[in-house]
């Protein structure tokens, strides 16, 4: 059946079907742009603002100058929600450099071309946040941050990907990168973190770690709860030997792990702060306040 969902092109709305845009685009040609994920719930789009402003650190970083404000950013993302009739959804907002010539410079690049895809979300089984999923430390190092940095969420993904063609290929969940110097960086889409003797310590941005939201939240959570947080350097032997790990990012929320290449991980089964602060992640994404509501 043809989907009915309107997709957003730089002020116009298309049914998903016809929601194009030019293969002169440097998005396509050159990976030459920025995005984010973002997701809401029951009628709550969670940290929509903080989405946003990374958006724009991204962009200010690539010396790409997105042609509305935030708020009217904010505006169109929750137009485009209302449009779907969605409460629950995942929201994808792309803005690449548009369209130029076949050649890499941005210059020549006069209009970037601004996307907002807002989807239903398939709920897929709880499976994963119950049992844990297994993950390998891929040979692909992070891009450091005087590189293509993962501090900017980038349409430029390879880096990712190529971890996530490993994962594939060796029949594991996910992929777990390091920085250049051999210290333990993220996932490919999530961060990452370790419980130790009830203290939890994730790798700081310097890494090469993207600055993720949900990371953020996650912190923020266990400081309530009473756990010391240290964002600090974390080798691949402490997260083998850790009480728990887990990752955390929009897509995944929090998901434990329960095997890195082939180690066990503790007993091999989600630990309780991971298993807490799942309880606590669950109840904090629907509070109004703490995101933007979509139909006030
Ligand atoms: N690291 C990287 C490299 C990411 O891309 C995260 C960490 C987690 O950040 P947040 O702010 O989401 O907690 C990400 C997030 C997708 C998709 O469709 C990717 C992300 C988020 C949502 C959707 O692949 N990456």
């Amino acid at each position: 059946m043809e989907s009915a969902l309107q997709v957003y092109i730089d002020g116009n709305f298309y049914p998903k079907s016809e929601a194009k845009i030019s293969v002169f685009d440097h998005g396509l040609l050159y990976g030459d742009g920025i995005f984010e994920g973002i997701r809401a719930y029951d009628g709550v789009v969670f940290k929509l603002k903080e989405h946003i402003d990374r958006l724009y650190r991204s962009a200010h970083m690539i010396m790409l100058q997105i042609p509305i404000n935030k708020e009217e950013m904010i505006q169109r993302t929750l137009e485009t929600l209302r449009r779907n009739n969605l409460k629950d959804a995942y929201i994808r907002l792309v803005v690449t450099r548009g369209k130029g010539d076949l050649g890499l410079n941005p210059r020549r690049c006069p209009k970037p071309t601004i996307i907002i895809i807002t989807d239903s979300i398939a709920l897929h089984g709880n499976d994963a946040k119950e049992t844990g999923i297994a993950a390998l430390i891929s040979w692909v190092k992070r891009d450091p941050v005087d590189a293509t940095s993962h501090e900017i969420k980038s349409l430029n993904y390879l880096n990712s990907i190529l971890a996530k063609i490993e994962a594939n290929v060796w029949g594991v969940d996910e992929a777990i990168v390091l920085d250049k110097n051999g210290f333990v960086c993220e996932g490919v889409a999530e961060n990452i973190f370790l419980v130790r003797n009830e203290k939890l310590c994730t790798p700081p941005t310097y890494t090469g770690a993207l600055h993720g939201i949900t990371a953020e939240a996650v912190q923020t959570l266990a400081k309530k709860l009473g756990y010391d947080v240290k964002e600090t350097i974390i080798t691949p032997f402490q997260l083998f030997n850790a009480d728990e790990v887990f990752f955390t990012g929009t897509a995944s929320e929090i998901i434990p792990l329960r095997e890195i290449n082939k180690r066990q991980i503790n007993d091999g089964k989600p630990g309780p702060i991971t298993r807490q602060l799942q309880a606590e992640f669950i109840k904090f994404v629907r509070d109004p306040k703490e995101g933007i509501v979509i139909y006030p």
